[in-house]
């Protein structure tokens, strides 16, 4: 096939006109965060590109788009040696370390006016030197011990967001950046899903997931992982007028075509530099990336060079450390907490710690998996992660820590509230204990939840005062709220002959609710307040839901098999049917909510699938069929409406000729839905 191996002119300048516009597509996508091409004309230039290079292997240069999905592997890296050695950054931990800083400098300047300075989020990552000669990226590594590093070249080449070739006119002939390469959250989740999903190990948290990725020997299993790279410095730079400032350098940076983080700012003093970390700390947990503090650098470059350095690290830079969110501490005891549902958590006593900014005794352990997969024994040193606002998580144990007497965790085969079997059913990696209402710790999480404000929104009627009235036997079902006696509620902690009357007042007035509310309060499994409210919506009454079918009740918008399975049951059960009579006898009503019949055209009718579509899957089909209020049947018989013969149908369509039941083609059938969709009256 080959028949020409020396490309002309013309592909040589098509192999480079193409090489150039997806270098800037890519900028556009990963850097600016802007693209102008859809992927699929993305997709369609890059194969172009591919087919030439395959045919012409010459014109595969090292600034090519097609070099970001890894090659060959490697047996080694080769270790490099930074002509400036990479600096470390000194710490802060308070306001005023960062104080002191400010100071010193200002001294050693003989300074009375503020200094101006740059503020960095400080990337939670690994800290890695690009070099550029002629504007082509030439070589990437790590930091190391910054005097040497590792030669990562193939691997930072996959990185998306760092550019292959220098972007604009003005190119230095050699420059060396600065930046830290970094996992974003979403990608990080994305790693350790599919890790999980393979059976294999986890990162512990991005950092390490990041560093994990940069280690590999094989370039294209970097390149699967969405890696990013902020610039933050230059280390040497020829050929241009060199930067002004340090914010400068940045915009130079970010004109070259590197992504600059967004958050940076220059302030003026010590005190700016406090207010600009307290707002990023504010916003920490919102950012999509993990930082572990704040930079400030002085911003002139001439101070900076009067300042000059300390060993290893910089005078005119200082890193203001956040709160860590990872601390290790030592695991106490386990202990088993019982949930609504009887899910049985599995709750780690822990050793004090304080770590995100408080301090932490307790973390959770999910479930019998979770202790598997960590490997956890009562008395091990472990790593507690506490991020935002979410619950502490142990993300690790620390093995060489592990003390002689380590003890086993035993999940327990009965439920610790209530003494019930403990059951683990199917492929559910919870357990549950299975004494339903008898359990005293369901029951009252079931109360908890029915009183709650989303639910019936009962003021007054918190927490500890369910765990009261469970205690003492006062309320054992939930329709026992609604026959409260107002002495025995006076007698109780806390309470008295007020908070009793005001509590037996927003009781009266929960039992007018609506049908979202109740059903959402009913605590039915995975009937969330969003799912009450389509199943509501969907059936109008309690009746019409009762009586939905597993099918009926698929075809509500976001109800899969798994809900429809739970309502399903739930209704099916003959305990649910007493307590639905019984809150309807205390007074507990709501307004039936009026359905939109004509939303429905197909109600009444039933369809038949058979053959092969070919422009969307059976299972769409039916789920359109369902919402348009048709039921779908697996077989045809005389109540069958109409079949929908795809290409290679075989009997069904012959019984539906010999019934004479309308058959109608997938086009004629897509045209139907359309029209139904649209305009929800049927066509003639
Ligand atoms: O984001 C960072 N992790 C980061 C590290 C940012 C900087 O501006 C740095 C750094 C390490 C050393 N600057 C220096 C000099």
């Amino acid at each position: 096939m080959k028949t020409n191996s020396v490309a002309s002119a013309g592909i040589r300048s098509k192999a480079a006109a193409l090489r150039e516009q997806l270098n800037l597509h890519n900028h556009r996508y990963y850097v600016l965060d802007d693209p102008v091409i859809p992927d699929a004309e993305y997709d369609r230039l890059f194969r172009e590109l591919q087919s030439l290079e395959q045919q012409y292997p010459e014109l595969q240069t090292a600034d090519s788009p097609t070099q970001r999905v890894g090659g060959m592997v490697l047996e080694g890296f080769q270790s490099v040696r930074h002509q400036v050695p990479m600096l470390s950054l000194d710490n802060a931990f308070d306001d005023e370390e960062l104080v002191a800083f400010d100071s010193r400098i200002r001294d050693r300047l003989k300074y009375k006016e503020e200094i101006e300075y740059v503020c960095e989020p400080k990337l939670d990552g690994i800290a890695i030197s690009l070099l550029y000669r002629q504007g082509v990226l030439s070589r990437g590594a790590t930091r190391g011990d910054g005097e040497r590093g590792e030669d990562i070249t193939a691997n930072v080449r996959t990185v998306a967001s760092i550019p292959l070739r220098l972007l604009g006119a003005q190119v230095p002939s050699l420059l060396e950046v600065r930046g830290e390469i970094y996992l974003p959250h979403a990608g990080f989740k994305g790693i350790n899903e599919a890790a999980l999903a393979a059976g294999e190990k986890t990162f512990v948290n991005p950092r390490n997931a990041a560093a994990g990725s940069l280690r590999q020997l094989d370039s294209q299993i970097t390149a699967s992982r969405p890696l990013e790279m902020c610039a933050y410095s230059i280390g040497r730079i020829e050929g241009v007028d060199d930067p002004e400032s340090h914010f400068d350098t940045l915009e130079k940076l970010r004109g070259w075509g590197f992504l600059v983080n967004s958050h940076i700012d220059v302030v003026t003093g010590a005190t700016e530099c406090m207010a600009y970390y307290r707002r990023l700390e504010a916003e920490r947990d919102q950012l999509p990336y993990d930082i572990d503090g704040i930079v400030y650098k002085v911003n002139s470059l001439a101070l900076q060079r009067r300042l000059g350095f300390v060993a290893r690290a910089p005078r005119w830079a200082i890193a203001r450390k956040f709160p860590a969110q990872e601390e290790m501490t030592q695991l106490l005891d386990v202990e088993f907490q019982v949930g609504r549902t009887g899910a049985v958590t599995p709750v780690a006593k822990l050793e004090p710690v304080f770590v995100g900014g408080v301090t932490v005794s307790n973390a959770t352990l999910h479930n019998q998996d979770e202790i598997a997969r960590l490997g956890i024994k009562i008395g091990d040193t472990v790593i507690v992660r506490r991020a935002g606002d979410v619950i502490p998580q142990i993300v690790k144990v620390v093995d060489e820590r592990r003390p002689g007497n380590a003890q086993d965790i035993r999940f327990p085969s009965r439920c610790p509230v209530c003494g019930s079997p403990v059951e683990r059913l199917g492929s559910d990696a919870v357990a549950r204990c299975s004494g339903g209402m008898v359990c005293d710790a369901q029951r009252k999480e079931a109360i908890k939840h029915f009183a709650s404000r989303k639910a019936l929104d009962i003021e007054g009627l918190g927490d500890k005062l369910v765990e009261q009235l469970v205690d003492k036997g006062l309320v054992r079902s939930l329709d026992g709220i609604f026959h409260l006696d107002r002495a025995e509620l006076a007698e109780l902690e806390r309470m008295g002959e007020k908070s009793a009357d005001n509590l037996l007042v927003a009781i009266e007035a929960s039992k007018s609710t609506t049908l979202p509310r109740f059903l959402f309060a009913l605590g039915i499994r995975e009937v969330g307040e969003a799912t009450a409210k389509s199943l509501a919506e969907h059936f109008g009454s309690m009746e019409n839901l009762r009586q939905a079918d597993q099918e009926a009740l698929q075809s509500v918008e976001d109800v899969g098999p798994v809900v429809a399975h739970f309502v399903y049951e739930f209704f099916r059960q003959s305990d649910n049917l007493t307590l639905l009579d019984a809150l309807i006898a205390a007074g507990v009503n709501w307004p039936d909510i009026e359905i939109d019949e004509s939303a429905r055209p197909l109600t009444g009718e039933v369809w038949v699938l058979t053959g092969t579509l070919e422009n969307m899957g059976r299972s769409e089909a039916k789920e359109r069929l369902l919402s348009l209020g048709a039921k779908v049947s697996g077989s045809v018989s005389s109540n069958t409406t109409v079949v929908v013969a795809g290409s290679a149908a075989g009997s069904k369509l012959t019984k539906a000729q010999k019934l004479d039941i309308p058959v109608i083609d997938e086009q004629a059938f897509v045209a139907r839905l359309a029209a139904l969709e649209k305009t929800g009256t049927p066509l003639p």
